[in-house]
């Protein structure tokens, strides 16, 4: 008896992932992918990825992953140690782009240029379960996106989905002339444009150089990402993070854009901030008080 009920079991759970196959919404059509892909596109065409740079990341709800279960492979990759590990993100579902594989292409092919990894049970690996066609691997940059994922989601209690690193190029410009410290940076940021304040309220945590794709940057970065949720990297690039991809770009975009206008400034004032205009601390806690806004009071004197 038990071996028959047993396989109409499986019969049932064969036929529902057919059924699924045939009438669900393909993964590339689902809405989060979607906006994954848009994310991606946008991202480069303002110019932040060049060749494979950058990676994007987004934790999926449980609804999403049962709406793309029966695309799934039936026999996923081996389960891969990353090196670190996160309690809070046992057996959860990641989008991914993928390891050498350029955000240009993704919006062609996203079945190739993106995969969907779930974590095992003991939180400390990945395996494919769609995706990454033709022998692909998550990003070299997936431990440092774990260890976020796993710290914004403490701290935003659940909140926080996508991590994003971008290598915006005056960003860069600005770890490569202002002293590495979060203090300094941020409040150059903060009195670049009125808003950024708004956007950044905690500021931006700056990661002095670094070698990327390892545990130790991964560490390192979310050790920041408890305060920030934006940490540059010293001479690399920018990672943000957020409940959505509207959100999270949207970060990663005023950050960038406000260290162009710090280093547009600088150019034309020869280099000096003599004679220059700014925002004084007692506007930004103007701006924070009518906001109602929590800021960082430490980086204000
Ligand atoms: O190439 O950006 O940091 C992907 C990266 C590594
Ligand atoms: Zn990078």
């Amino acid at each position: 008896m038990d071996v028959i009920n047993s396989a109409q079991d499986m019969l049932e759970k064969g036929m529902s992932a057919v059924k699924g196959a045939v009438s669900g919404v393909a993964v590339e059509n689902q809405p989060f992918m979607k906006g994954f892909i848009r994310l991606c596109s946008d991202g480069w065409l303002q110019g932040w990825h060049e060749r494979n740079g950058g990676n994007l990341t987004y934790r999926m709800t449980e609804a999403e992953v049962e709406a793309c279960r029966p695309f799934f492979y039936d026999t996923p990759s081996s389960w891969v140690n990353m090196g670190v590990q996160a309690d809070n993100l046992r057996g959860a579902y990641f989008a991914t782009t993928g390891s050498g594989r350029y955000m240009r292409n993704v919006q062609l092919d996203p079945a190739y240029n993106v995969g969907i990894v779930q974590i095992n049970d003991a939180g400390d690996s990945w395996r494919i379960v769609w995706g990454l066609r033709d022998g692909g691997k998550p990003t070299s940059e997936f431990p440092s996106h774990f260890m976020n994922h796993s710290v914004r989601v403490a701290a935003t209690d659940g909140a926080c989905r996508i991590i994003y690193h971008a290598h915006p190029d005056n960003v860069i410009v600005l770890t490569k002339v202002m002293p590495l410290d979060a203090r300094t940076i941020t409040r150059a940021l903060w009195k670049a444009m009125t808003e950024c304040i708004v956007v950044f309220p905690m500021g931006v945590g700056v990661v002095e150089w670094m070698v990327p794709g390892g545990a130790d940057i991964a560490r390192a970065t979310s050790e920041l990402m408890k305060t920030y949720d934006a940490a540059i990297w010293a001479q690399h690039g920018l990672f943000v993070s957020g409940p959505d991809f509207d959100t999270t770009f949207g970060l990663m975009h005023t950050i960038e854009k406000a260290a162009k206008i710090h280093c547009q400034a600088l150019m034309v004032n020869n280099g000096s901030d003599e004679f220059m205009n700014t925002i004084e601390d007692d506007g930004l806690r103007a701006i924070a008080h009518d906001f109602n806004l929590t800021i960082n009071e430490a980086f204000l004197d």
